[in-house]
């Protein structure tokens, strides 16, 4: 006789402040690079899904922009808006915290956990730059101690080994259920929103200070040619006339670069070789319009 065995799906939200290596993670999971990652706070702008697909279980795992405070910028409260949505939705919370560090908005989104009351799981993730590490127990003590959270997780996303018993320990708390999505599919994001990203990802990896937050990326066109080749067009979006050579760069040479690291990325993606022209485009004060953060494909209310 065998036993029989119960099959578990649902939605895991990583929520946390920015920064904390929630993107990192989701990509460490699904072991491929699906949500970009920079050192840079507000990296991720969308609800990210990824799905992780096993025999007994399958588990939904949305990466979120980081909660913060203090959000001015229209952007900013839609990214609020979808992290917060996102973890109103979920089947069960991943709150993910860094190692020996957690401050005001950590404190803002441990009592956003508690309002919606959803089963939560406290990750504590970059353990492998704590120090000193006499202060990690402590620190986990405390912090476990502040919410009943059915699981308390301490890890380094950038260490593949030691995410590897997250998903078990994920999919036990979730419902039983049939799968949710097909076993191939990874993600419902489009071949289109992942250029978009990706190619955010290395001007956000480049410019300095606040550019960053005043650009976003539009997919012109998308061609396959007769030879098999994709060929991609994009705007790069920024706020002012005066961003627009900043991105360019002398001579040309941050565009440049970001095209050439951009390419990488999407010849994986791909799996071909792909051709890709930038333009740098100004829209005044875009993350301040609804209609352009719409045309944009940012969630609105
Ligand atoms: N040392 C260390 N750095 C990490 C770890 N996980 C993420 N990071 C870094 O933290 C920064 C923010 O990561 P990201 O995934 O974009 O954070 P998010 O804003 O929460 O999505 C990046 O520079 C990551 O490389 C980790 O486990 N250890
Ligand atoms: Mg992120």
């Amino acid at each position: 006789m065998t036993t029989p065995t119960v099959h578990r799906a649902g939605y895991v939200a990583l929520v946390g402040r920015p920064n904390v290596g929630k993107s990192t993670l989701l990509n460490a999971l699904l072991e491929r690079k699906l949500s970009i990652v920079s050192p840079k706070p507000q990296t991720t702008r969308h609800r990210i899904l990824g799905v992780l697909t096993r025999p007994e279980f399958q588990i939904a795992i949305v990466d979120t922009p980081g909660l913060h405070t203090g959000a001015k910028r229209m952007l900013n409260q839609y990214m609020n808006r979808t992290a917060a949505s996102s973890l109103a939705d979920a089947d069960l919370v991943a709150f993910v915290v860094e190692a020996l560090r957690f401050d005001h908005e950590d404190e803002r989104v441990l009592e956003r956990i508690k309002k919606v009351e959803r089963p939560a799981v406290l990750v504590i993730n970059k353990v492998d730059q704590a120090q000193p590490r006499s202060r990690l127990l402590p620190y986990i003590e405390a912090l476990a101690a502040r919410h009943p959270f059915l699981e308390v997780v301490p890890l380094s996303a950038l260490k593949a080994d030691s995410v590897l018993r997250l998903p078990a320990i994920l999919a036990a708390h979730l419902p039983e259920s049939p799968p949710l999505f097909p076993p191939e599919q990874v993600t419902d994001r489009s071949d289109r929103f992942l250029t978009t990203e990706i190619i955010r990802e290395k001007l956000t990896l480049r410019v300095q200070q606040e550019l960053p937050y005043g650009l976003t990326v539009e997919i012109e066109r998308m061609d396959e040619t007769a030879d098999g080749r994709l060929e991609i067009g994009a705007v790069i979006w920024v706020e002012r006339e005066g961003q627009k050579a900043i991105v360019i760069g002398e001579g040309g040479s941050l565009l440049k670069g970001v095209g050439q690291a951009a390419r990488l990325d999407l010849n994986k993606l791909f799996g071909r070789r792909t051709h890709l022209e930038l333009w740098v485009k100004v829209k005044e004060n875009w993350a301040d319009s609804a209609n352009a953060l719409k045309a944009f494909g940012y969630e609105g209310p």
